[in-house]
C-alpha cells in the first residue's frame, strides 16, 4: 500500500486479528471504520436485547457471534468505541472470542463478507496517527514494544508510549513558536521603518531550549542500555577455537579450552571492547555445532539455539586449517553473521584462500584487532528496523539537528543577524521536530511503519 492508497482507503472499514496467532484462551478481532458497528451488528446476538452493537454508543456487550447461516454461535464479548474516542479515532469494534484460529478466521471472513477489508500491517496505528490520536513517536513505540526482546527494551518503549518524549517535543515546539512570534510580527512592518523588537531574553531562552533538547538526546542514549551492549554469539563446529577466541577477546570471561571436541556445553558470557563502536558488547561462547545425540549434547544444542535467537550478531568460527586443506565453506553467511578463521599461526598467508578475509590466531593474537574492528563495524551498521534502538537513534538524530538549528539562531541573534535569518533557523527547527511527531502521510513514513508492524496493530 502506498501513501495515496492509504489516504484513499481511509473511508474503508478494516478488519484484522489483533491478538497473537495460534491457540490461546482468547483472541481479538478488531474492526475500524465507519461501518464497523453495522458489520458486527449483523452477526451478533446480544444476551440482552437492549445492548446491540448498533445501539451501543460505547462500552461492552456480551452475547454470541453467529457463524453464518448454519446458526452455530460462539460466545463473545464485544467492545464498542465511537469516533473520535477510540485508538484509531474512528468507530471501532473489538470482538473478543475463544482463541482458536478457526474461529478467528470465520469471524474475520464474515466481517469481510459484509464489506470490511483486511487491514494492512500497521494500518490501525497509521489511522490513529492521521486522525491525530497519537503522535508518530508513540506510534513507533507501539511497534518497538511488539518486538522488544528484554525488560530494558520494553521499559524504553513504554516510556515513549507514556509520552515523555512527546511532551518534551510539544514544550519545545511551543517555546520556539513563542520566540518566533515577535520576530515575525516585525516582518509585517518591515517597510514602515519600525525597529523589530527582539526580546532581551531570546538568546538565553534559545540556549536553554537547546540544552533541554540535548538532554532528551542523552535520555535516548540511556534508553538502550541493553542494546548499547549488543550480544555476539560464537558459533561453529567443535574444536574450532571458539572458547580460545572468547578468552582472547573478552577481558572478564574465562572458558575451558581443550584439544577435545565438545569441551564447552554451557553458554558463557564475557565483555568485549570493540574498536570503532561506542560501547562494549557481550560475547557468548557456546557448544560446538553438530551434536552427537547424547542428552547433554541435546541440552547444549537447545541452549545455543535459544541464545542465537537473542543475539545481534553471530561470529562463525572455523578452524583455518580446514579451509587451507580446501574444505568448502559449509553454507552461506546470513546478514547478521561474520566469519572468522582460527589457527592463523599454523597457516601461512600464502595458503589462505583469498576470499576469506578474517584470520586470527588465538596463540599469537594475530588478527584480533582487525576482528574487533569488523565486529564494531557490523554492529554499527546493523539495526533492526523499528526496534527501540532504531527509533531511539532516529529520535536522537532529529533532536540533535533541532538543537543545532536553535543554537544557530541563538548565535545569529548575538551576532546581530537579521530577523529573517533567525526566523529561518527557527522554522527549520520546527520542521525537524515535526519528524518526531508529524502526521504527514509521506511514502517514507508509510513504508517504515508498514514494514515494521504486523497486521492487526
Ligand atoms: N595453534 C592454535 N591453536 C588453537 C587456536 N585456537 C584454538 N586452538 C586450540 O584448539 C583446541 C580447541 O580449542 P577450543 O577453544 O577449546 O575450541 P572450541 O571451539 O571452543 O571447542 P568446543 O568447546 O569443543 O566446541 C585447543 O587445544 C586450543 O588450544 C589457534 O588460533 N592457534
Ligand atoms: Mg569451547
Amino acid at each position: 500500500m502506498d501513501a495515496s492508497e492509504f489516504v484513499r482507503g481511509l473511508g474503508d472499514t478494516i478488519v484484522a486479528a489483533s491478538s497473537a496467532p495460534g491457540i490461546g484462551s482468547r483472541a481479538i478481532v478488531r474492526l475500524s471504520g465507519p461501518r464497523a458497528p453495522e458489520i458486527v451488528h449483523r452477526w451478533y446476538l446480544p444476551a440482552s436485547t437492549e445492548r446491540t452493537v448498533r445501539s451501543l454508543r460505547r462500552g461492552v456487550t456480551r452475547g454470541q457471534f453467529v457463524l453464518g447461516r448454519s446458526g452455530t454461535a460462539i460466545p463473545v464479548m464485544v467492545l464498542v468505541m465511537r469516533a473520535p474516542s477510540s485508538y484509531t479515532g474512528e468507530d471501532q469494534v473489538e470482538i473478543h472470542l475463544p482463541g482458536h484460529p478457526r474461529f478467528v478466521e470465520m469471524v474475520q471472513d464474515l466481517c469481510e463478507r459484509r464489506g470490511a477489508r483486511p487491514a494492512a500491517p500497521g494500518e490501525f496505528s497509521l489511522r490513529a496517527l492521521f486522525h491525530g490520536k497519537r503522535d508518530l513517536a508513540r506510534i513507533e513505540a507501539v511497534g518497538a514494544l511488539i518486538q522488544a526482546r528484554d525488560r530494558d527494551e520494553l521499559r524504553a518503549a513504554i516510556d515513549i508510549l507514556e509520552g515523555r518524549l512527546s511532551r518534551g517535543v510539544a514544550r519545545a515546539n511551543e517555546e520556539i513558536q513563542s520566540i518566533l512570534q515577535p520576530l515575525e510580527l516585525g516582518f509585517d512592518f518591515s517597510d514602515q521603518d519600525i525597529e523589530i523588537e527582539i526580546p532581551d531574553d531570546a538568546v538565553p531562552r534559545l540556549v536553554a531550549l537547546a540544552t533541554t533538547l540535548r538532554g532528551l538526546v542523552a535520555d535516548q542514549g540511556r534508553w538502550r542500555p541493553s542494546r548499547a551492549r549488543p550480544q555476539i554469539l560464537l558459533v561453529g563446529p567443535p574444536n574450532a577455537g571458539k572458547s580460545s577466541l572468547f578468552n582472547a577477546l573478552t577481558h572478564d570471561g574465562s572458558a575451558l579450552v581443550s584439544p577435545h571436541a565438545g569441551t564447552t556445553r554451557d553458554v558463557l558470557e564475557g565483555t568485549v571492547d570493540l574498536e570503532g563502536f561506542r560501547a562494549q558488547a557481550t560475547l557468548l561462547d557456546t557448544a560446538g555445532e553438530g551434536f552427537l545425540g547424547g542428552e547433554a549434547d541435546d541440552l547444549a544444542h537447545a541452549l545455543r539455539v535459544r541464545a542465537a535467537a537473542k543475539a545481534d550478531l553471530l561470529l562463525r568460527v572455523t578452524d583455518g586449517r580446514r579451509m587451507a586443506e580446501g574444505a568448502s565453506r559449509s553454507r552461506r553467511r546470513g546478514a547478521n553473521e561474520i566469519e572468522v578463521f582460527t589457527h592463523a599461526d599454523l597457516v601461512p598467508a600464502s595458503a589462505r584462500p583469498e576470499s576469506s578475509s578474517l584470520w586470527v590466531s588465538n596463540t599469537t593474537k594475530e588478527g584480533l584487532a582487525e576482528l574487533r574492528a569488523a565486529l564494531g563495524e557490523a554492529l554499527r551498521t546493523m539495526n533492526r528496523p523499528g526496534s527501540i534502538g532504531d527509533i531511539s537513534r532516529r529520535h536522537g538524530s532529529l533532536l540533535t539537528q533541532t538543537a543545532q538549528a536553535i543554537e544557530r539562531a541563538a548565535r545569529g541573534l548575538e551576532d546581530g543577524l537579521g530577523a529573517e535569518l533567525i526566523a529561518a533557523d527557527l522554522h527549520e527547527a520546527l520542521r525537524i521536530l515535526s519528524g518526531l511527531t508529524g502526521a504527514e502521510p509521506t511514502q517514507e513514513l508509510l513504508t517504515r511503519i508498514m514494514s515494521t508492524f504486523c497486521v492487526g496493530k
